[in-house]
């Protein structure tokens, strides 16, 4: 189907010229190596040149036709080899890969080469893509490296098949405590994270129970089957495990990471693992954080639990990854000198420098919990001597939950553009992802999968785009949200100017229009609890989870500042304290995250704050309106099927965009009993 090929529905070229000028090169593939991942490279080229030209090309080790494409690392094929010059192969990393199209006397072909397997993968995949947007190949050259080192991919998936916060389905990967029937979608799977550039993918929840505890023993046989469709691809497969597996699957009576006996269970767990899967990636640990179990339960510290498990998997160059996400989930929501923002940093910055070097903290875009909206966690700022990860959700558990339009690559790159000050001006996140300042390759990027197993693997066609969008931030953060955009754009649904302009305006604006109508400037939540779907204001603002507004007739948001409040300010270097500390200077977005603001205080355009909160909830609704337009404007264009599912999600998302503006403003309108100033219609 097609909504189930995602970017990769290699739709066939109708232009005739263009598919003669393509077919000179394309008939004739040389590749003269073996391994799983060239087989898979052989796969992907065939099949996509069978698709897009409607020809079987030859692959072999040699060909006789002057026109041809090769596919080779480096040092393995003479030809290749000579067209090479010196600065060329410094130049390539070791993931990386070069494109160019070669003239000699006799002969004009195009190179693709690198120095390892997933580079040659990561290089066909380039040169597919490049058929798909129709570009020509006389001219080709492309050198690529990959920016971040790690680039992850996290399932939230349960073996019982359910997804925490999963909103396309079941899991593709387990039902019923086993693995899935369908592999082969696992495998298209596995294309379609590759194709982007993932190079590693965590199994299992950071919620670890009892049954996806027993993957790391007697259920291994189903990571096995998993690495063995992963490992082709280029791949790593890692495991969530839980810090209480000694004593939950283990049959010892703690966990305690000082323990010799607990030591050496986790090290012979290591051990059974690579037994089985070489290449196995390691784990990712969430400890001590929203009743899971870690290191505190034994009055240890982060470092003591995460050096412990990284000392069993050093010896197999295993990795552990250990979530930032620590805070007190059992807040008193009257104490107004709490805050949950500055748990991760007061955990983890007194580490910084203790952690052993195959750990790895993976740290949430921003303080508090993947809001629509956030200021980037000040630990991206704060550790100097610790590698690190940034952690993104792909999956849109505040942004809409698949049923809303909401495209989230403009909100990693404000994130990913932020720039930390760390060590001096320059020091953006995306720098610091890349492991370039700290010396080390034990740095990069996860994201949470928004797959399930619906036909189109993420419910809302569109969404597609996250997860397309994430990928190439993983290879390129630099890349510029409109680039990504018309690329996923043309490879998913063509190459027509009108789709591509109205397209593209829709996922370009549609985060700030789910921004406008939901959770005003920053500060985030106002979801029913639970399921976090649908407006309700003071839905956590009265319990546990640190999660307020503190709304009061004068005025709402949480005063963070360091002269007034809870000093959060501070945890940022220099100028980024100033700049959030003083009203006038803080980016307005982000004004009640920081601040307490009267309803009546003016903003830069003149309006009060409450007639913001107004205007903006008005107006979310009409642009949601505008999105069905540009869609409408596409029937035709697109095929039914697609055309349909997009249709309607638009206009569930448009009903849930009048609830949101009617809940939020009646709800400021009473606290304040200020009129809408253009007199619209509001609940009293
Ligand atoms: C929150 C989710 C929860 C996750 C948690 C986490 O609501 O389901 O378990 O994050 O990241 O956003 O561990």
């Amino acid at each position: 189907e097609i909504d189930y090929q995602c970017w990769l529905n290699y739709e066939h070229i109708k232009d005739q010229s263009l598919l003669n000028e393509y077919a000179k090169y394309l008939k004739n593939i040389v590749i003269n190596e073996n391994s799983y991942i060239i087989d898979s490279i052989k796969d992907e080229i065939y099949y996509s040149i069978n698709k897009i030209l409607g020809i079987s090309p030859l692959i072999n080790n040699y060909t006789n036709s002057n026109k041809f494409i090769t596919i080779s690392k480096i040092g393995k094929n003479n030809l290749v080899d000579s067209f090479l010059k010196d600065e060329e192969i410094i130049a390539i990393d070791e993931e990386g890969f070069l494109i160019k199209t070669v003239n000699s006397h006799d002969k004009k072909f195009i190179i693709v080469t690198s120095k390892s397997d997933n580079g040659l993968l990561y290089g066909t995949f380039y040169l597919i893509r490049t058929l798909q947007e129709k570009k020509l190949l006389d001219d080709l050259y492309v050198l690529e490296n990959p920016k971040t080192p790690l680039r992850m991919i996290n399932h939230w998936d349960n073996l019982n098949g359910n997804i925490e916060r999963g909103y396309a389905g079941k899991s593709i990967f387990y039902r019923n405590y086993e693995l899935v029937d369908n592999l082969d979608r696992i495998r298209d799977y596995a294309r379609l994270l590759s194709s982007v550039g993932i190079n590693a993918i965590s199994l299992n929840n950071v919620n670890v129970g009892k049954e996806e505890a027993r993957l790391i023993d007697d259920k291994i046989y189903i990571v096995e089957t998993l690495y063995e469709i992963f490992k082709r691809y280029g791949i790593k497969v890692f495991l969530s495990v839980n810090f209480a597996s000694p004593i939950m699957i283990g049959g010892l009576k703690t966990a305690d990471p000082l323990n010799k006996e607990v030591n050496e269970w986790w090290k012979k767990r290591a051990n059974f693992i690579y037994d089985h899967i070489p290449e196995f990636g390691g784990f990712l640990v969430k400890a001590d954080s929203e009743d899971q179990p870690g290191p505190y339960s034994y009055n240890r510290n982060h470092a003591d639990g995460a050096n412990m498990l990284a000392e069993a998997l050093a010896p197999h160059n295993g990795l552990i990854i250990w979530r930032a996400f620590v805070y007190n989930c059992y807040q008193d929501w009257r104490d107004q000198n709490t805050d949950r923002a500055k748990a991760a940093y007061e955990t983890f910055i007194p580490l910084d420098g203790q952690f052993l070097d195959n750990v790895i903290i993976q740290i949430k875009n921003g303080p508090m919990d993947f809001q629509v909206r956030e200021p980037v966690n000040p630990l991206f700022g704060g550790l100097k001597k610790t590698n690190q990860i940034l952690e993104l959700q792909i999956t849109q558990e505040y942004t809409g939950q698949q049923k809303h339009l909401c495209y989230l690559v403009p909100q990693w790159k404000e994130v990913l553009d932020f720039d930390t000050y760390l060590f001096g001006e320059g020091t953006s996140v995306s720098e610091i992802i890349s492991g370039v300042p700290f010396n080390s390759k034990k740095f990069g990027i996860a994201g949470v999968s928004n797959v399930g197993d619906d036909t189109n693997w993420t419910g809302h066609t569109l969404a597609q785009a996250n997860l397309y969008g994430y990928g190439r931030l993983t290879w390129n953060p630099e890349l510029k949200s409109s680039q990504i955009t018309d690329e996923w754009i043309k490879c998913t649904f063509g190459n027509n100017s009108k789709l591509l302009e109205n397209l593209s305006n829709m996922l370009q604006n549609s985060w700030t229009i789910y921004e406008k109508y939901t959770s005003p400037l920053g500060i985030g939540w106002m979801v029913n609890p639970g399921h976090h779907y649908g407006p309700n204001v003071d839905g956590y603002e009265y319990s546990r989870w640190g999660t307020y507004h503190r709304a009061n007739h004068f005025g709402i948001g949480v005063d963070r500042t360091l002269k007034s409040g809870t000093g959060f300010t501070r945890l940022y270097q220099q100028p980024n304290f100033e700049m959030f500390e003083h009203l006038e200077s803080c980016p307005e977005e982000l004004l009640l995250f920081f601040h307490h603001v009267s309803y009546i205080y003016k903003l830069k355009n003149n309006k009060t704050l409450i007639q913001h909160i107004y205007d903006t909830h008005f107006e979310g609704v009409e642009d949601v309106q505008e999105l069905i337009n540009q869609w409408i404007e596409l029937e035709g264009l697109i095929d039914n099927k697609r055309y349909q599912d997009v249709l309607s999600r638009l206009l569930e998302q448009k009903e849930h965009a009048k609830e949101w503006r009617d809940v939020i403003n009646t709800y400021f309108y009473r606290k304040t009993m200020i009129y809408d100033e253009k007199c619209r219609k509001i609940y009293p």
